[in-house]
């Protein structure tokens, strides 16, 4: 009776629940866990042009709140995963599925997306616009002029449906000023949040993770207002037909429904999917499902966006 059925764009998905890039998904072994798991997708690693090694480790750490990484964009270049989602998207019972991608400069971007454009797969992209990790090159999305200009000429040439993901903004007037850019393009959907951007967690006298001295993204609880207040900002200022990902803190039922209430149509697990592993899906969905059972809701339509203000 309860279901977390969702769409993205053309897309069904049997559950909202999938992993946020980055997480389980750098190999097709790790990627082939999340579609054999209660997920209803799966998006990759970003993939760049060429294969990248990343940051030197250790680059992710568990902590108690949540978690920082700094990976540095470590992939097997875009053409494994594309291979592996068109490979999949041929056998019959196979899930949508999210290629995420991005250059590592505009240029690199467009040469990406061209190859995309002209090969046979046929799910979502995800051009991700906020990677905080590699040294020397900014969070794109932060560079609303810049941000602008890649759209611009991604929609000159890309027909397939394609979202971005973005950085967690702090600012009422980045809302708008970021809303007022997406609007112009026709984007399937944007992911509210990527990690939020150099962080420093110590432990004892130290630092956990090696690179930039200690600095990362930061996931878990530490995000999850912030997640929440971007998936709300976006779901109030976009056009309806650009959807909302929720991203950012999610490790139980109650952190998935509060994102649907900020306006979710998908929600993705990146902390506490490292944490547990593929089998988080299975206890997230259930609780989710209990408290929808609870309310008396049988779907997400039943109170996606409808989150209540005080008077
Ligand atoms: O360091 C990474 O690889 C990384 C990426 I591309 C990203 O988008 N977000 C993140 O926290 N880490």
């Amino acid at each position: 009776m309860v279901s977390t059925h969702t769409t993205i764009g053309p897309f069904t998905f049997d559950n909202c629940l999938m992993n946020a890039a980055g997480v389980y998904c750098m190999t097709r072994e790790e990627l082939k866990a999340i579609e054999d798991s209660a997920a209803g997708s799966f998006v990759t690693k970003t993939g760049t042009l060429k294969e990248r090694a990343g940051n030197p480790e250790p680059r992710y750490a568990d902590t108690a709140l949540g978690s920082i990484n700094s990976m540095g964009l470590p992939n097997k270049g875009f053409q494994y995963y594309l291979d592996y989602v068109i490979e999949l998207q041929q056998e019959p019972d196979s899930k949508n599925h999210f290629l995420s991608l991005v250059g590592m400069s505009p240029e690199e971007t467009h040469t990406i997306l061209k190859a995309v454009q002209a090969s046979d797969y046929q799910g979502l992209i995800e051009l991700n616009l906020s990677c905080p990790n590699v040294p020397g090159k900014p969070q794109i999305a932060y560079d609303f002029e810049t941000t602008d200009q890649i759209l611009s000429e991604v929609f000159s040439y890309f027909t397939k449906p394609l979202g971005i993901k973005l950085p967690p903004y702090f600012d009422i007037v980045h809302f708008d000023q970021a809303a007022a850019i997406f609007n112009k393009y026709p984007l399937t959907f944007v992911n509210c949040i990527n990690s939020i951007g150099n962080g420093l967690v110590i432990e004892d006298e130290a630092v956990v993770i090696k690179p930039k001295n200690g600095f990362g993204g930061l996931g878990g609880d530490y995000v999850k207002p912030t997640a929440l207040a971007n998936v709300h900002a976006f779901y109030k200022r976009l056009n309806p037909s650009i959807q909302i990902i929720g991203t950012g803190g999610v490790k139980t039922g109650r952190d998935a429904f509060e994102h649907i209430l900020c306006g979710a149509s998908m929600v993705q697990i990146g902390t506490a999917l490292h944490q547990e592993g593929p089998e988080v899906f299975e206890r997230i969905t259930k609780e989710l499902k209990d408290i929808m059972a609870a309310k008396g809701y049988d779907s997400l339509e039943d109170f996606r966006g409808k989150l209540t203000y005080i008077d």
